[in-house]
């Protein structure tokens, strides 16, 4: 999750737990053969994954981890004006899924309801598309909206999800992950579950520290290079990759910071603080979508597209609002169930 190593976080149980060390990535193996069972944690298991996790819609804690009861405050002092902490919160234990969603699971959700997303009913959605090298981009200009993009084809018609059941679902909307997320008895998390748990009640990371390892390695997919046109893919991946290529948190919690933002339940309050550039609703008119409704939501951890040079959001405490009706395809979401331990 981009976070340091022998990072320690105490829980209210008493219980401190003393992390490990993040591993670091190894290299892709073609020969690796689909599983449906975690673990997950580097490259070659990543893409084993099926993307399913072992008794997933049957049993209620498939593919989560538990989350003990604790006291959360929400925020640091380091980062964005709209980032500073506005009170501690007790929370109560929960499980949370140990992935973002994928597509093998959204498939399966939409397999046994009929499902239909808003970006299927809108006929459209905002797909990211990297500008040339050098070229003399305008702000935004890299969203593109896209007519027949939507969960199936996440870059329009053409495209599909052959070979990306194990990818975290994108172009989806909040009512469209709150529908997966009841489907199982589940809800979306909380902005204060969500932070909980990616940094498990530890210090936040800080604004200006890339999510790297202590040989430099890159513990999280954001975007090493110069966004948008320059993308070293150091980390291996130009956008999203398959959920759990990187070494979980100290909560067993996958992609917690990158890979794609995460819906969570919250709507957004407080100043809008832009990505150095990147306003919302600037975005959506670049897009080419219709004026949006409605509150913006919180979206959390950051995505593929965060960089050194903008976003810079690939930390706990970093948040964004985003256009709860807006599908685009770097944000996706995982889900919490409120429930004792059993
Ligand atoms: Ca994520």
């Amino acid at each position: 999750m981009g976070m340091t190593v022998n990072l320690r976080i105490t829980l209210l149980s008493g219980l401190t737990l003393a992390l490990g060390a993040v591993a670091g990535m190894t290299q892709l193996s073609a020969s690796a053969k689909p599983a449906s069972t975690l673990p997950l944690g580097n490259v070659p298991q990543c893409q084993a994954y099926a993307g399913l996790p072992q008794g997933f819609a049957k049993e209620p804690q498939a593919g989560m981890a538990w989350v003990p009861a604790g006291t959360v405050e929400p925020g640091t002092l380091q980062g964005y004006p709209d980032e500073r902490p506005s009170g501690k919160v007790r929370l109560d234990g929960f499980w949370i899924d140990r992935t973002e969603v994928t597509n093998a699971q959204f498939a399966a959700f939409v397999k046994a309801t009929g499902h239909v997303t808003q970006a299927e009913r809108e006929g459209a959605a905002a797909v990211f598309r990297a500008p040339a090298k050098g070229q003399n981009v305008r702000e935004n200009s890299w969203w593109v909206w896209t007519k027949g993009a939507d969960w199936r084809h996440p870059e329009g018609p053409g495209s599909d999800l052959h070979g990306r059941e194990h990818e975290p679902v994108v172009l989806v909307t909040h009512a469209d992950a709150l529908a997966y997320a009841r489907w199982l008895g589940h809800d979306l998390p909380t902005e204060a579950e969500w932070e909980y748990a990616a940094r498990g009640a530890g210090e936040p990371e800080r604004i200006e520290r890339e999510p790297r390892g202590a040989q430099g390695q890159p513990l999280a997919n954001y975007w090493q290079g110069i966004f948008p046109d320059v993308n070293t893919r150091e980390d291996g991946f130009a956008r999203a990759a398959p959920v759990g290529c990187y070494a979980a948190n100290g909560l067993g919690l996958h992609d917690m910071i990158g890979n794609v933002w995460e819906l969570t339940r919250d709507a957004y309050r407080g100043p809008r603080q832009p990505h150095g550039n990147g306003d919302v609703r600037g975005s959506i008119e670049q897009a080419g979508a219709a004026p949006r409704q409605g509150e913006p939501v919180v979206i959390k951890g950051g995505s593929f597209l965060c960089a050194a040079n903008y976003c810079m959001r690939y930390r706990s405490t970093a948040r964004h609002p985003h256009e709860a009706d807006m599908a685009t395809s770097h944000v996706g979401f995982r889900t919490v169930k409120r429930s004792q331990r059993g």
